[in-house]
């Protein structure tokens, strides 16, 4: 069995899945799509993913390939296929509040902040864009701190080890940042954070760290 994920150093999307796949131990190639360079609308790409999208998960596996698209499905696939170490709790209740937490981000933040939707509201009315990334991502978070800190157990989101809610909190609040959010009305998720961060998963999966990141004089905002 090999691992293959398409990716790009700075989507969030893709980096949830960096930390799953590091925080199960599991080793994979890592194959860039330049997001800034279009390399997402090319033939190839579109064959692996309708929406042209990263991440993508291609496993090869007893002579056979097939691939995973979106993130909630490609962590949802590893922790079926490598239950140990676990990204959800083992009762359903559990299980059921950290996928609430993750969809948090995944349906009720990411899509409105996407560089899609923000290219066609800046060439709609410049500017606008900005205002829109920081009022949907502020809002999510506010819901966000709330929900995490309802019921909320030990140093993380749910209990002392870090799963599948980090794997959507951290790529989001690097979002947040970029984006101009001011943090500090959220410290239970910038503590959740800063406790991720001491972990090795987190750190190797980090932007920064990824092949393709470029140096930091060649980049836009
Ligand atoms: N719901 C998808 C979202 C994927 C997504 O939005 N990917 C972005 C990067 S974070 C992308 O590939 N964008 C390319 C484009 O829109 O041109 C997931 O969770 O995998």
């Amino acid at each position: 069995m090999t691992l293959a994920l398409y990716s790009y150093w700075r989507s969030s999307s893709a980096w949830r899945v960096r930390i799953g796949l590091a925080l199960k131990g599991l080793g994979h190639e890592l194959r860039p799509v330049n997001l800034g360079a279009g390399e997402q609308y090319s033939e190839a790409h579109r064959a692996r993913s309708p929406f042209s999208q990263v991440p993508v998960l291609e496993v090869e596996e007893d002579g056979r390939t097939f691939r995973i698209v979106q993130s909630m499905a490609i962590l949802e696939w590893l922790e079926e296929r490598w239950p140990v170490p676990a990204l959800l709790p083992p009762d359903l209740e559990g299980r059921a509040r950290v996928r609430a937490l993750a969809e948090h981000v995944n349906s009720g933040i990411q899509p409105l902040q996407n560089a899609i939707v923000l290219k066609m509201l800046r060439e709609k009315e410049k500017g606008f864009e900005k205002t829109w990334a920081r009022f949907h991502i502020g809002r999510g978070l506010e819901a966000l701190e709330r929900a995490v800190s309802d019921g909320r157990r030990g140093r993380f989101c749910h209990g002392d080890a870090p799963g599948l809610a980090e794997c959507y909190l951290v790529p989001q609040l690097y979002n947040a940042r970029r984006h101009g959010v001011d943090l500090a009305p959220y410290p239970t998720l910038r503590a959740i954070e800063e406790a991720c961060l001491a972990l090795a998963p987190f750190q190797s999966a980090d932007p920064e760290r990824q092949p393709d990141a470029p140096p930091p004089e060649g980049r836009t905002p």
